[in-house]
This record gives structure tokens, sequence and C-alpha cells, in this order.
């Protein structure tokens, strides 16, 4: 598997184009750096070796980089001055405004992607270093969902698209990112159920009996997660045979030991490694279309 790896050094992204593979023998799965690609502002096609330039995950992330290049980086600032202050002081119509434009020129993953998550890292970092406090990170993130929610015009669903079943893992409490990902979702038409944050395994269950998904999506956030993220995804691959896609902050982050652990759980289970929700998208696409019971209607 080839994926592009973001280090952040002193607040710039810098990319590097990195292979995931399995060693049997030692039996842990090892990563080799293909090519550093540079600082996230000089990433372009070009710079991407031809044996991989048709990966889709490296296609959807450099066009969705290559596309943000061109909106200059001061109007970029300025909208995320706008929404990181609109999100402060609970003001959802400022918001509001402030995103329209630039989701009919853009796209609203793209707005998800590149100014809001931007602005919800950035709050984390002024969190932990105690320059705003709990209660105003609280109205941050319940403003960021009720804007998500605002802001998500969903398309007639089409019953054979999806069901999509999006979850995280009991303990976890972060579903800002489940609620983005559910947004461009029913926007593109799929037939979504949001059962996250935090639910037991058994609620997870219950609800995979009843709506019977076609994927099931599961994101973890904290580091302390992961093993209950590995017992809610043992659970399931041992009952239902349903794609799985794990995603989020600590499975970005985790060790090749945890990735290893997470991925032997079955092989209905895949980690989706720094995908942005664009290459998401395509993911469930594919995987949508390789289920035997949709191989006509996505053809
Ligand atoms: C908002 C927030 C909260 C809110 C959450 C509200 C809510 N409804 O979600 C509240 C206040 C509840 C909260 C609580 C806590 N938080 Co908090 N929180 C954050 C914050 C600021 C933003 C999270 C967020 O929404 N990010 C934006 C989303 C869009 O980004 P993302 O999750 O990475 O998702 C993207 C990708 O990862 C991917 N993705 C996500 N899911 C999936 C799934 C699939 C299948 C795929 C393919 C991809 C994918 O797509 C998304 C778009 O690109 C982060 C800072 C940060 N860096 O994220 C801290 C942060 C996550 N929190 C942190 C901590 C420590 C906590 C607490 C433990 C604090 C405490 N002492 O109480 C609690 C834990 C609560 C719990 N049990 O879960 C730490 C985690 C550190 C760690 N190593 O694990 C962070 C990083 C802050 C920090 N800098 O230290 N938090």
């Amino acid at each position: 598997m080839v994926f592009i790896r973001v280090k952040k050094v002193k607040g710039f992204d810098y990319y590097y184009l990195v292979k995931s593979q399995w060693d049997s023998k030692r039996k842990i799965s090892t990563q080799q750096t293909i090519k550093y690609l540079g600082k996230s502002c000089d990433l372009r096609i070009e710079n991407i070796p031809p044996e991989y330039k048709n990966d889709p995950k490296i296609l959807s992330l450099v066009s969705a980089v290559t596309t943000m290049q061109k909106v200059p980086e001061q109007t970029l600032n300025e909208l995320r001055q706008n929404v990181f202050d609109g999100l402060k002081s609970g003001n959802i119509d400022s918001i509001i405004r402030a995103v329209e434009d630039f989701r009919e020129s853009r796209s609203l993953s793209m707005f998800y992607e590149n100014i809001l998550k931007p602005i919800l890292y950035e709050i984390g970092i002024l969190w932990q270093n105690n320059t705003i406090d709990v209660g105003t990170e609280h109205v941050c993130s319940n403003m960021a969902n009720m804007a998500i929610h605002k802001l998500t015009r969903s398309t007639k669903a089409s019953n054979n698209l999806g069901g999509i079943l999006i979850c995280t893992p009991d303990g976890e409490l972060h579903n800002i990112a489940c609620n983005m990902i559910e947004s461009v979702l029913l926007e593109k038409g799929f037939n979504v159920l949001n059962i996250s944050p935090s639910i037991p395994t058994d609620s997870v269950i219950v609800h995979m009996k009843e709506s019977n998904p076609k994927l099931v999506l599961v994101s973890v956030t904290l580091r302390d997660n992961i093993g209950s993220a590995l017992r809610l995804i043992n659970s399931l691959s041992s009952r239902f045979q349903t794609p799985i896609l794990l995603g989020g902050l600590a499975i970005n982050n985790c060790s090749d030991e945890e990735r290893k652990r997470l991925e032997s759980t079955g092989p209905n289970v895949t980690l989706i490694v720094n995908s942005t929700i664009d290459s998401l998208i395509k993911t469930v696409k594919l995987v949508l279309k390789n289920h035997p019971k949709n191989k006509k209607l996505y053809e």
C-alpha cells in the first residue's frame, strides 16, 4: 500500500510518499519512504513517480492540494480567521455566511478538510497550551457540529447507494469527523446511519442487525481508544462479513505493531491512513462496487 505521510514542522506540512509492506518473517509491517515530496504548497503531480501517479488515493490528495494552491493563502487565512471567530463567539450565521461562497466555488469536503479541520487541530493545540479554556473548546466543537449540520444538503438517497454505518468505539466522544464524513456522503446521495459517538459494542451489533449496512466506518481519535477499537472490530468481524474501514487521528498516529494488530482482526478490516474525505469517498465507492450485491449498480 502506498500513501502520502504528512509531517508538520513549525506549522508547515511536509509530504513523503511512503510504502507500507508486510514483513512476513519479522511479522511486522514496515514503512519505507519512497520519495520526499517537499512542502505541501510545492506538491505537484509531476513530483510523483510514474508508477504511483494513477493510485486513486495519491491522485485525490494531489488534486485536493493543487486545487487549494490556487486559492491565495491570504484568502484561506481570512476565511479560517472568520470561521474561528464564529466558532468562539457562537455566531453560527457568520460562519455559514463566510462559508457559502467557498462552498459554491470549491466543495463542502474542501471546506471541511482545509478550513474546519485545521482550525480544530489548532484549537487542540491552544487547549493543550492552556491558551483557551475547556469551555471555549466545548463552544467551538458544539458550533462546529452545528455548522456541519446546517451545511449538510442531503441529496435524496437512492436506496441502493449505501447503507453505510458510521460509529466510534466505546469511550470515544470525538465525532466531528464522523459528522463531516456523514455530511459529504449524504450530499452524494448515500444512505447513512451515524451512531457516533461512543456507544457500547452490543448496541453497534444491534444496529448492524437492524440496518444490515454494506459498509462500516469506524473513527478513532484517542490513542487510548485503540484497544476499544480493537475489541469493537473483533466483535463485528466475528459476527458479520461486512467490510470495515478504520480511520481517524489515532489510526494516523498509531505504531506499526498496533496497525498490524488491528488489521489482523479479519480479512474485511482495512485501515485507512491520512486520507482526505474525498479519497475516503472514492474508497467507499470502490468497496461498495466490489460488494457482490452492488456490482451492477456501480458499473
Ligand atoms: C473537539 C475536541 C474534543 C471535544 C469533542 C467533541 C465532539 N463532539 O467531537 C471534547 C471536548 C468532547 C473532547 C474531549 C477530549 N479530548 Co479532545 N479534542 C478535540 C479537538 C480539538 C478536535 C477534534 C476534531 O474534531 N478534529 C477534526 C477532525 C475532522 O479531524 P480528525 O478526527 O483527524 O478526522 C480527519 C481524519 O482523521 C479522517 N478520519 C476521521 N475518522 C475517520 C474514519 C475513517 C474510516 C477514515 C477512513 C478517516 C477518518 O477524516 C477526517 C477529515 O480529514 C482535538 C484536536 C485535534 N488535533 O483533533 C482534541 C484531541 C483529539 N482531544 C484530546 C484529548 C486528550 C481529549 C480528552 C481526553 C480531554 C480530557 N482530559 O477530558 C477528552 C476525551 C473524551 C473522550 N473520551 O473521547 C487530544 C487527544 C490526544 C491523544 N493522543 O489521543 C487532542 C488531540 C487534543 C490535544 N492536542 O491534545 N475533545
